[in-house]
């Protein structure tokens, strides 16, 4: 079977939403960013267009300024580079036949998908051409026993997953850039997103991958298989490694089966010890039918209610949550839901909430949790941050820098996944401003490795977060990122300046 999609309506509108908002463009990153140098590499002339233009014919090659800026811009606006090439292959061997080209020319080359990451990993720094995988778009095969989705990198998250649902599928992971998001990038950032609590990460789900070496030979460990203990496990190294590894083609992925009973509570809360609360008796009282619990403070709400006009079915609160259940029994699940309901509430851990499985009532409750990151925007300039903390800490660097901050920022907002220990930390400014962010960075992150956490839990390190690595990796194990990176990529074309530091 070979299914082809084109772009979801959604996608357009979310893209055309966000793209409206700024009508001016971001500094180049080079400006901004001074200290960082463009490495030895060609830079791109005729005959290099002549090549791909011969490979990929005229339409599949960008080349005017105008059509490639969207592709140098990230989704926040924070960092642009100056590509002058986007190349759009369709096949793996089109990919192949690109790296082993760039390769021998010293061109150095930026993979990107649904351009939705936030680290700033998805555009060059300086002007690496930019290989999309948008037209990549085929799903290959569905198998309804066991589940498993093989597909092109380039298929979009949500389109993947409403083509499992009409099965009794669906795919494990979800995420407010779901109508933008390629399934190649979720797999090259190893996004965590909504239900990572229940279906586990990426190197989980993930059963096979197909991916194309810098020099391009094509690697293929595109096993369907839940067991194959054959040597190393080489499709992790392509699972979270930004790009700079390989590029991904294609990848095998379990899809669970779509619950036939799902239910949604949105829950307002006192305090972020309730939130504590609440989310260990989910766990005890809910255990196997807990599917996404996820909490946001007030300002975060704020964002969503104030600048895109979300509507909340509850009063004010300084805390919310909102908790998923999903399995096969309606009345089970029900009966489940409301006892911890009614406990959490007569014991006044949580003050108020509303509880629903009508899909649009679900959705609204939905909305105001993912788009977050989209209402923040409206803001102006984000100092965004993707912390793991030990779960006592989840929230303790917010209040920090707000104190820190006063009234440097317009907001300092708090929300996350606080099922797996994630917060975004996000910090708005009207514009950006090289004080602000030596006031923010390194303290968020040194405050980060105090408390032992992660500097990244979901988002990857892309561009903005190589410098600070260190504070959640020991020397010996960046050194022996480099190693590989040498190994795998000697001319170091993939995604330079990324992930790793300098
Ligand atoms: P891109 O942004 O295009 O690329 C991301 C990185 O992967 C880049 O380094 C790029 O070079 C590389 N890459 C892309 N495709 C390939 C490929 N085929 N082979 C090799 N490298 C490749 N992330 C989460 O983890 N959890 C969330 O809940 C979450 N929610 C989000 C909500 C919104 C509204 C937005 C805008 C973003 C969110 N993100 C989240 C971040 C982002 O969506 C994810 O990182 C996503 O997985 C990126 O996919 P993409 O196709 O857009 O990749
Ligand atoms: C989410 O969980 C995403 O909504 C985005 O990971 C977080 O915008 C952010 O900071
Ligand atoms: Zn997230």
């Amino acid at each position: 079977m070979l299914v082809n999609f084109k772009r979801v309506t959604t996608l357009v509108s979310f893209i055309r939403r966000c793209s409206t908002l700024s009508k001016s463009l971001p500094e180049l990153t080079k400006d901004r960013y001074p200290n960082i140098k463009r490495g030895d590499y060609a830079e791109l002339n005729q005959n290099h267009l002549d090549y791909f233009h011969g490979l990929l014919g005229q339409n599949r090659v960008l080349s005017d300024p105008s059509d490639c800026e969207m592709y140098n811009i990230d989704f926040i606006k924070g960092v642009r580079g100056y590509s002058q090439c986007v190349l759009k292959p369709q096949t793996t061997e089109e990919v192949s036949k690109i790296l082993s080209f760039c390769n021998q020319h010293r061109l150095a080359v930026c993979p990107q998908g649904g351009n939705t990451g936030l680290v700033g990993g998805s555009v060059p720094v300086f002007d690496e051409i930019v290989l999309s995988t948008s037209l990549m778009n085929n799903i290959i095969s569905i198998d309804n026993i066991s589940g498993v989705v093989v597909c092109e990198a380039g298929c979009i998250l949500e389109s993947l997953d409403d083509v499992l649902r009409e099965k009794g599928l669906m795919m494990p992971l979800d995420l407010g850039a779901k109508g933008s998001c390629n399934i190649g990038g979720n797999v090259s950032t190893n996004a965590g997103g909504l239900r990572l609590l229940r279906y586990g990460n990426l190197h989980g789900s993930v059963l096979g991958i197909e991916a194309v070496k810098a020099n391009g030979d094509v690697i293929d460990c595109l096993s369907t298989l839940k067991k194959d203990n054959t040597g190393y496990h080489l499709k992790h190294l392509f699972i979270g490694s930004e790009g700079t590894l390989g590029i991904v083609t294609k990848v095998a992925v379990h899809g669970p089966s779509k619950p036939k009973s799902l239910n949604l509570a949105l829950l307002g809360l006192h305090s972020f010890e309730n939130i504590l609360q609440t989310y260990e008796r989910a766990k005890n009282d809910l255990s196997e039918i807990l599917s996404s619990c996820e909490m946001m403070d007030e300002r975060s709400l704020d964002v969503v209610t104030s600048h895109l006009k979300l509507k909340s079915p509850i009063g004010d609160f300084p805390f919310y949550m909102v908790v998923e259940t999903s399995g096969s029994n309606e009345k089970h699940d029900e009966e489940k839901l409301n006892a911890f309901l009614e406990g959490v509430m007569s014991e006044g851990i949580v003050a108020d909430g509303t509880v629903t499985n009508e899909p649009g009532k679900m959705r609204a409750i939905w909305d105001l949790r993912e788009r977050i990151t989209e209402g923040l925007l409206h803001d102006g300039y984000l100092f965004k941050y993707d912390i793991s903390l030990p779960i006592k800490e989840f929230y303790s660097l917010v209040p920090k820098m707000k104190e820190r901050l006063g009234s440097d920022a317009s907001r300092v907002s708090g929300y996350g996944h606080i099922g797996d220990g994630n917060i975004h930390l996000n910090i708005s400014v009207p514009e950006f401003s090289p004080d602000i962010l030596k006031k923010v960075e390194p303290y968020v992150y040194e405050l980060t490795s105090t408390y032992k956490g992660s500097i990244s839990a979901e988002h990857g390190v892309g561009f903005r977060k190589p410098p600070y690595i260190h504070y959640s990796k020991s020397e010996n194990a960046i050194s022996l990122m480099k190693d590989l990176k040498k190994m795998m990529d000697p001319n170091g074309i993939l995604n330079p300046y990324k992930v790793l530091p300098s």
